[in-house]
């Protein structure tokens, strides 16, 4: 079984993307070693991880309407799930054992529950799909950050694919993300997740605690005025159907340049950023300044240049070219 005949059948079953890594060295370079997010915690016999991405469909980022965005990520979510539970059983149809990557939920075991049992954006820079935005989303030369992914354990042992060690992401002199985030979230090659979920988990579990749980327990003569308002029922909506919980906020996606669909469909739209201030333009141009004087930033996790690829920005990079630069093998 080759690694092109699994990559033919995980497009064949929906996937926009595809990438294979060797499990050796997922295990030898978790994202964040004080919480390793690693197969042989779930799989120990698997040697192989089949990582793949759907795109996030061009309408979402022409509507400004949350819930109907939500909801096509939670629709593309599911999606995926559904793609790697049938490529799960493909393998094993094959003679071999495979078992799919859970897919939103995060791990009560790592980091206070905050990471995923297995980090789809990390995978996906080994699996040799792309590298680490500024604002820490996964961008891929064919969509930039616009997709979500998913992935397979299997105890098959494939070809891996080179991962890119360019640095897709233009870096603080664009910057456009940062500008453009509602709650200011972005910083030099991480987020700040607490302002990020503001935007992005409108009806997450702490809003649902905060704003509804809570003022009820405060005060139970309430219970009946809290559970008539419709922001208690857009909440249940979001327990009951996954979407609004999470993939409400399209703006860091819809302002990144990198990818082939940014020029072909968004670029008009999102030309301007309404979000920019002063204060903003001047973080990123201090950013840039540090960058050119070869600074690091404090706090970088030193694994992290791995991530954001170590030789650099190359150039604006709009489809998967072979001259994409990649890791010898
Ligand atoms: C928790 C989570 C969130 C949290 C925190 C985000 C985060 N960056 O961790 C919140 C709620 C904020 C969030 C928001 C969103 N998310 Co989310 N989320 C996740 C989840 C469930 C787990 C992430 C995880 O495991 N992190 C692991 C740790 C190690 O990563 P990390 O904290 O980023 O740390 C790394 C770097 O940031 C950096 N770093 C860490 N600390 C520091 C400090 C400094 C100073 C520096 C410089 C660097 C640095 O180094 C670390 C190693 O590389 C994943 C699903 C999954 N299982 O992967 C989806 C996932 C990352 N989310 C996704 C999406 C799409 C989003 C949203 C765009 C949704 C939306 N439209 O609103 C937003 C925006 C995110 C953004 N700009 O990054 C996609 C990403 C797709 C992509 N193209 O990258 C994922 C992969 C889901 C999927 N199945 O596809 N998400």
């Amino acid at each position: 079984m080759t690694s092109e005949r699994v990559k033919a059948k995980a497009r064949e079953l929906g996937a926009d993307v595809v990438g294979i890594v060797d499990c050796a060295t997922l295990n030898a370079n978790p994202p964040d070693p004080t919480a390793a997010q690693v197969p042989e915690r779930l799989f120990p016999e698997a040697r192989s991880c089949v990582v793949f991405g759907k795109r996030m469909p061009v309408g979402e980022f022409l509507s400004d309407h949350g819930w109907a965005i939500a909801y096509t990520n939670a629709a593309i979510c599911r999606r995926l799930e559904r793609m790697a539970y049938r490529l799960s059983f493909w393998l094993e149809e094959q003679g071999h054992t495979a078992l799919q990557v859970i897919m939103d939920e995060t791990d009560p075991e790592l980091k206070r529950g905050s990471y995923g049992y297995l980090s789809f954006r990390h995978l996906a820079v080994e699996a040799g799909l792309g590298t680490f935005g500024l604002e820490a989303n996964l961008l891929t030369p064919e969509y930039g950050p616009r997709m979500y992914f998913c992935a397979v354990l299997t105890d098959l042992e494939l070809e891996p694919d080179r991962r890119i060690v360019e640095q897709l992401c233009i870096g603080p002199s664009c910057g456009r993300c940062l500008e453009c985030c509602p709650t200011d979230a972005v910083h030099q090659w991480t987020l700040d997740k607490r302002r990020c979920g503001q935007a992005a988990m409108v009806n997450g579990v702490s809003a649902i605690l905060r704003e509804t749980v809570r003022p009820m327990l405060a005060d139970p003569s309430r219970v009946d005025e809290v559970m008539a308002r419709p922001r208690t029922r857009a909440q249940w909506h979001a327990v009951m159907g996954v979407a609004e919980s999470f993939g409400v906020c399209p703006r860091c996606l819809e302002v990144c340049p990198v990818g082939g669909d940014y020029q072909a469909h968004l670029a008009r739209e999102h030309r301007h950023i309404p979000e920019n201030t002063d204060a903003k333009r001047e973080r990123l141009a201090a950013m840039a300044g540090a960058e050119k004087r070869g600074e690091t930033v404090a706090g970088n996790p030193p694994t992290n240049r791995r991530f954001i690829g170590p030789i650099g920005y190359q150039r604006l990079r709009r489809s998967n070219r072979p001259e994409i630069r990649r890791a010898t093998p």
